[in-house]
């Protein structure tokens, strides 16, 4: 109520009381830069992944939210380790949706690239906390998983991330998982860019605030 009375009038204030400085999301994916530069600057396992980019990206040289649920099942297939029930087309098209710096809709090869080395990242987190190795990440799981990963939050916002990305027993499995931080990291990064004196808290208008929730 609080908020949608503030909304109304046309300003949204975000405050809490937990520290965003102490939030470690990833850095931004670099701009486009000129493929021939990219090229003669790149060493053998870039060329190499830029290659694997070009077949599964196909002749628009954009991963689409279709083509990037592809690549993820197919991987997550041979992992059985990690327990999922696949990565839904919606969850891959949340994930494009806030990774798409350049707003094409897609995801070109720096983006792409950014997404990968996060996932890798984060996949090797769930391995690690997974401590009962059931698979799944469970709710004692998630808090120490999630401060590995940079995002040291409070109780509170630990059970909203379960009550949204867990199932009825509090498992969080590795699509939702990756999902759930995806966003986080996503979310996390456009805070700072808004938070221009990092003092902790941003003011944004009705427009930046819809620009913000609604392609993501
Ligand atoms: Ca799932
Ligand atoms: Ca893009
Ligand atoms: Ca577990």
């Amino acid at each position: 109520m609080f908020l949608v009375k503030k909304m109304l009038g046309g300003i949204v204030d975000v405050v809490s009381n937990i520290d965003p400085g102490q939030f470690v999301p990833s850095d931004p994916p670099p701009t486009r830069r000129p493929l021939a530069y990219v090229q003669a600057n790149e060493n053998d396992e870039e060329r190499k992944f830029r290659s694997v980019f070009q077949q599964l990206a196909g002749d628009d040289m954009e991963v689409s939210p279709n083509e990037l649920m592809n690549i993820l099942n197919k991987i997550i297939a041979k992992r059985g380790d990690l327990k999922t029930d696949g990565f839904s087309v919606e969850s891959c098209r949340s994930m494009v949706a806030v990774m798409d710096s350049d707003s094409t809709g897609k995801l070109g090869f720096e983006e792409f690239k950014y997404l990968w080395n996060n996932i890798k990242k984060w996949q090797a987190i769930y391995k690690q906390f997974d401590a009962d190795q059931s698979g799944l990440i469970g709710a004692s799981e998630l808090p120490n998983a999630f401060r590995a990963a940079g995002f040291p939050l409070n109780d509170q916002l630990f059970q909203l991330l379960i009550r949204r990305y867990s199932d009825e027993n509090g498992n969080m499995d590795f699509d939702n998982y990756i999902g759930c931080l995806v966003r986080l990291d996503a979310m996390c990064r456009a805070f700072k860019t808004l938070d221009k004196d990092n003092n902790g808290s941003i003011k944004v208008n009705i427009k930046e605030w819809l620009q913000l929730t609604m392609y993501s």
